[in-house]
């Protein structure tokens, strides 16, 4: 018998829905069992209604069965942390790692101009890697990476833990496409510092630290080679159903 599981994900955002103009507080994803639903909900619940980045007024939980034939299953990534002294320090490293992926100095400037700019978007945008030029359409909501988890998801422990596990998993799905060049990101919550550069070949790199506390900036950028197939990348980012190896 094939066993169902079903994609939850949650947005928060306060003022209204994001498409109304709300500001974005907060998302995360699930991938469950039939059985594990109601637990999973309780905690996106829970990280909805308890973020540091503010009180949301509004909530959306979506479940969606999705095929468990469907899924993909991948190994996660190597993980290597670089910690510095100084936001500078973090961002050199930052610069360094991407220089190194072929990411040119042009694209590395606007990918962190972008990250530190306001609003905050919900999503992450594409970016060519040479010519720093965005090519999603997607404004401020950006492309949102779904469908993705742990394979045993839901038996992690505390929340500090939690954060770095749910980037690792979004990281391993961007880093498996062969289309992504490079990821760079960091949390647009202002009581976490640490960020990372990943990829395919090298990995998940934790730098910090990138901002400092109580700063609300945060983003993702998705490097691409281009001319790439646009439709086929958000597709695969939004809907692909993976799930990450232990
Ligand atoms: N898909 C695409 N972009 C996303 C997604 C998603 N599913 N979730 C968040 N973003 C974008 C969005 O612009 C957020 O503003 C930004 O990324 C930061 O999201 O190992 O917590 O969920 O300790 O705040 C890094 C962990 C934590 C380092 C990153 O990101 C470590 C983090 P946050
Ligand atoms: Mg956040």
């Amino acid at each position: 018998m094939k066993k169902a599981l079903f994609n939850i994900r949650m947005r928060a955002a306060q003022g209204g829905a994001h498409e109304l103009g709300g500001e974005h507080i907060s998302g995360g994803e699930r991938i469950t069992k039939q059985q594990s639903i109601q637990q999973s909900v309780n905690q996106l619940l829970k990280k909805a209604q308890s973020h540091p980045r503010g009180k949301a007024d509004f909530i959306q939980i979506t479940i969606e069965e999705i095929d468990s034939r469907e899924i993909k299953r991948i190994p996660q990534q190597r993980i290597e942390t670089i910690s510095k002294l100084s936001i500078n320090e973090g961002l050199a490293a930052v610069r360094a790692e991407l220089l190194e992926e072929g990411v040119s100095k042009v694209s590395i400037e606007k990918a962190i101009d972008f990250i530190q700019s306001v609003p905050t978007h919900r999503g992450a945008i594409i970016m060519d890697a040479q010519s720093g030029n965005r090519l999603d359409d997607k404004a401020i909501r950006g492309v949102r990476v779904s469908r993705v988890d742990w394979e045993n998801a839901g038996k992690e422990s505390c929340s500090k833990t939690q954060r770095s596990r749910e980037a690792r998993a979004i990281a391993a799905k961007v880093a498996h496409s062969p289309i992504t060049v490079a990821e760079l990101c960091w949390s647009d919550d202002p009581d976490y510092i640490i960020g990372y550069v990943s990829s395919r070949k090298k990995g998940y790199r934790r730098i910090s630290p990138l901002k400092s506390i109580g700063d609300m900036r945060g983003g993702r950028v998705f490097f691409v080679n281009g001319p790439i197939n646009l439709v086929q990348y958000i597709n695969y980012l939004e809907s692909t159903p993976i799930l990450v190896r232990e």
